[in-house]
């Protein structure tokens, strides 16, 4: 008798014990996956990784999010949709690759608009209000924004000027860099920078506008000589999550995320800071021509600078240019 009822308080015990992991969402623990699209040691994806880990440790492992690092799950274009369609939880974008569904997302993209990390900080603040309710609309969930390093011109010959990037075959990521490449009469071919190194090494493009690190993930002193540092614009990536899975959460869990989302923009943009230079640094160790753009160059781009500013404003209307004023104030 007293055997069978250890045996049955112990299996009582298992069942307890067990219970967690079958019975009611409040209990369960969830794993969510989150797609993005650049090297796994890029700070966004480093940055990434301690998010999903600061989430982890707050919620007592109740919410697991693996980060899926260098385009592995989805392709950079791609990972916006699946987030929305609920085929991931949660994804990382450049913003500006989604230009096409809202003036809003390309942005940060203006040339010569903001150039410097506080300037982009500002324009985030001023543009963030209306970058969440479209995202909303998308059945999204804005998380946090981090900034790249700001944009330079990589070629295999000197530019002068902008007549000298006539004819080259000029790798784009997004909208503006392919409109980029049209008014210098250059050749845009769109490439995004998981697919890079192997576009170079094949000569598919000879030059390209990006910044340091990307240069650096891209070892672009194997095909590149010169880097022109043209400081061009300081484009965002965006983390969110799908809504419908976020509100699937208990009010604790919600909090948490928010909480290391917060964190983890603050992290993000101390980490770019810190680290654009380095990358620029880096290209000259590997003996890059690294130089501001000649006085042509430089005034070339600033043209296209303002076809490009003249053609957002004329997409993003009003809304557009409340937000340009208020970045502006
Ligand atoms: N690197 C990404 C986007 C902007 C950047 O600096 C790329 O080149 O695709």
């Amino acid at each position: 008798m007293l055997k069978l009822l250890k045996t049955c308080v112990l299996a009582a015990g298992v069942a307890a014990l067990a219970a967690p992991a079958f019975v009611g969402p409040a209990a369960a623990q969830t794993k969510w996956n989150l797609p993005a699209a650049y090297p796994a040691d890029n700070p966004h994806s480093v940055n990434l990784v301690a998010f999903a880990k600061d989430v982890a440790t707050a919620t007592g492992d109740k919410l697991q999010i693996t980060v899926h690092p260098a385009a592995s799950l989805f392709k950079a274009p791609e990972i916006k949709r699946a987030v929305a369609t609920g085929q991931a939880q949660a994804g990382e974008v450049l913003i500006s690759l989604h230009e096409n569904e809202d003036p809003m997302f390309g942005i940060d993209v203006i040339p010569f608009l903001a150039t410097s990390y506080p300037a982009a900080k500002k324009l985030w603040t001023a543009s963030k209000p209306a970058i969440e309710k479209k995202l909303a609309s998308q059945g999204l969930k804005l998380l946090f924004a981090v900034p790249w390093g700001p944009q330079g011109i990589y070629a295999k010959k000197d530019l002068n000027s902008v007549d000298d990037m006539k004819g080259l075959k000029f790798r784009a990521y997004n909208v503006g860099t392919s409109r980029i490449a049209e008014l210098v009469g250059a050749q845009p071919i769109t490439i995004q920078a998981a697919e890079l190194p192997q576009a170079l090494a094949t000569g598919v493009v000879n030059s390209f506008i990006t910044s340091g690190s990307t240069g650096y993930d891209s070892k672009a002193w194997e095909t590149m000589t010169h880097f022109y540092d043209a400081q061009a614009w300081i484009p965002k990536n965006v983390t969110f999550v799908n809504k419908a899975a976020f509100d699937a959460l208990d009010k604790a869990t919600q909090d948490a995320i928010l909480k290391a989302a917060a964190v983890a923009e603050e992290r993000g943009w101390k980490l770019w800071e810190e680290k654009a230079k380095w990358y620029v640094e880096q290209l000259k160790a590997n003996k890059m021509q690294v130089q501001p753009p000649p006085p042509a160059l430089k005034a070339g781009l600033e043209k296209i600078g303002e076809q490009l500013t003249a053609d957002w404003s004329k997409k993003a209307g009003a809304d557009g240019e409340a937000v340009i004023a208020a970045y502006k104030k």
